[in-house]
């Protein structure tokens, strides 16, 4: 330990750090853009310039590290000055159309305008701007809009620190310099995953989710449409955060009440076809148990993990389920089954998903997901759309009462719940997997598969057999699996991977949370405990136990991996 003086205050600090994490520990307020700790700290922003006396010039921050008797001042007039003009630079190059951009309410950058009072001729000209350009929303997922740019880099380290695939660059150079997809690729040429971890990098909204908020509010206001809304098992984790709830805040019955006030027709959930899901899987490993194999199985739930395995590990495509995904086998069911009980011809039917993926937005476009020339979910929208739509309407969230789900297309088990965090449909499949195999009741919690280590491994004894399983999530994760699996040899039965590191509770689409408090919260952890406290609190905890999942079998669908189920549920994967 050493003593250094923040603003006259004297403060203890730790040898080897930095002035701007022993200031942030002890509360003091230093401005920060381009950090972002253990994914970007190349201080090349210089919005946390500090003054050291005794020095000449202002340090960066986030670079500098305390030494013995360092005499720090945060905010005088020298400094202050150095951060408004060096912020003032950085708004020369932003394009302000904060009317419309999707981070309206929080963005890292406008915070700092507006702490700083910045003002200039730019900040005030909405939509006149003639900075060199690349904008891109041609994958249909994703928009790059480099005019929102102010090329801190966040979203470059981002991508190379959680998913090792390098898809972003600095392109061109000087004034010309923008971050796009490496080489001058078209993001869906690019290799990219559609992770949206660079999105969630960002601080201002140059990287963004395409919006589709446009198309939901044309086909609610047309008279020939009924809108069917399913909603993902972890959006009830998180859409709160965007209504100033604490992270970790379950708002499901807000949540349902506020798509009500949208006007939405019809709303069910994810969750059941989470549990569906579990009962085709389910059924689909112990078909490979019978036969032998291919081993490892694979889940195929999270498409920015279905896009990295076609992209980089084509040669385990056999490996993967074929079970669609559950917002694709809600929106199969919507467009038959339930289309039928309504009495509504499919092409009638707007399917949405509310998704905390951007991934997922691809995934509702693959060819095979729909049948005579429509598709089975229509429009995706992320936890952040459903946000904005929410606040645009003028919908007062806080003040909703809250409602209960209605429909027979979303009653759950909390099974289909735990589907949001890593480790959770590994953990709902063994729950009926191994209750269906051993013809009793077994266990209903694998704690050794929650949790956020990047790669957790167990073996279960079913029938005498050991059933070896692991659970991986993220894109460094999964390079490092395929490695040491090949490597060492490893054999798995059963795999669960996700894209995201997290699971879905941590996706492309959730909240964004800012940097400096994203570093010092364990933000899947808190997520993550919503959903496993709403399985604690459910009467049925495994996906078999679904009265309504049993009657959609009676009624439909027959018995799991029927023909029926193999029409609608599955799919093939491309090379
Ligand atoms: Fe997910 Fe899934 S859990 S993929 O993580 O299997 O996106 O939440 O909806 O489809 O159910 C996401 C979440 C989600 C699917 C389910
Ligand atoms: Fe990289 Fe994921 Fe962003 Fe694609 S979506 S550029 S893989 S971080």
């Amino acid at each position: 330990d050493i003593q250094i003086k923040i603003n006259g205050r004297d403060i203890v600090a730790k040898s080897n750090e930095t002035i701007l994490k022993a200031a942030e520990r002890e509360g003091v307020f230093i401005p920060r853009l381009c950090y972002f700790e253990g994914v970007h700290e190349e201080g090349n922003c210089r919005v946390c310039s500090v003054k050291i006396n005794g020095q000449k010039n202002l340090k960066p921050a986030c670079k500098t590290l305390v030494a013995e008797n360092m005499d720090i001042i945060t905010d005088d007039v020298d400094v202050y000055e150095s951060v408004s003009m060096n912020l003032e630079l950085l708004s020369h190059k932003h394009h302000f159309e904060c009317f419309n951009c999707s981070r309206e309410d929080n963005c890292e950058f406008l915070d700092l305008l507006r702490t700083y009072n910045i003002e200039n001729e730019l900040t005030h000209l909405y939509g006149k701007h003639d900075a060199p350009r690349y904008f891109s929303d041609s994958s249909g997922v994703m928009t790059i809009d480099s005019s929102k740019c102010i090329l801190c880099g966040r979203c470059v380290s981002a991508c190379e620190s959680f998913t090792g695939l390098n898809i972003l660059n600095y392109n061109q150079r000087g004034s010309e310099t923008y971050i796009g997809p490496a080489l001058f690729h078209n993001l869906e040429d690019s290799g990219c995953i559609y992770c949206g971890k660079c999105i969630q990098a960002c601080p201002t909204g140059a990287l963004r989710e395409k919006d589709d908020i446009k198309q939901l509010e044309l086909e609610l206001r047309n008279p020939n449409k009924t809108i069917i809304v399913q909603v993902a098992p972890s959006i009830r984790a998180t859409l709160g955060e965007e209504f100033g709830y604490p992270i970790g805040t379950n708002v499901e019955g807000k949540m349902l009440a506020a798509l009500r006030a949208l006007g939405v027709d019809q709303i069910m959930d994810t969750n059941f076809t989470a549990d569906l899901t579990i009962l085709e899987e389910g059924t689909e490993f112990i078909e490979r148990l019978n036969q032998n194999g291919p081993f490892p199985m694979f889940t195929s739930c999270s498409p920015g993990w279905v896009n990295y395995l076609e992209l980089y590990q084509p040669n385990y495509i056999p490996n993967l389920s074929s079970c669609k995904s559950p917002q694709q086998m809600a929106g199969a069911l919507i467009k038959t089954y339930y289309a039928d009980k309504l009495k509504l011809d499919p092409k009638n039917i707007v399917s949405v998903s509310i998704m905390p993926c951007i991934a997922k937005k691809a995934e509702a476009k693959r060819p095979d997901m729909g049948r005579d020339g429509y598709q089975d979910v229509d429009i995706v929208l992320t936890t952040r759309e459903l946000a904005r739509m929410i606040k645009r309407h003028k919908i007062n969230f806080r003040e909703l009462e809250p409602i209960q789900a209605f429909g027979e297309l979303s009653s759950y088990t909390g099974a289909g719940t735990i589907f949001g965090a890593t480790g959770g449909v590994m953990e709902a499949a063994l729950r009926t997997v191994t209750e269906v195999l051993e013809g009793k009741t077994t266990p209903i919690e694998f704690k050794e598969l929650r949790g956020n280590a990047d790669i957790k491994e167990a073996t279960y004894m079913i029938l005498g057999k050991p059933i070896h399983v692991a659970v991986v999530h993220g894109g460094k994760a999964i390079q490092t699996f395929f490695e040491e699996m090949e490597k060492n040899n490893k054999k798995y039965h059963f795999v669960e991977i996700m894209g995201c590191t997290g699971g879905c509770i941590n996706g492309g689409g959730q909240p964004i949370v800012p940097a400096h408090i994203y570093e010092k919260t364990d933000i899947r952890s808190l997520r993550a405990a919503v959903l496993y406290d709403i399985d604690s609190h459910q009467t049925f905890r495994k996906s078999h136990q679904n009265t309504f999942v049993q009657d959609l079998y009676t009624q439909f669908l027959e018995k799991p991996n029927s023909h029926r189920s193999h029409e609608l549920l599955h799919t093939t994967y491309k090379k």
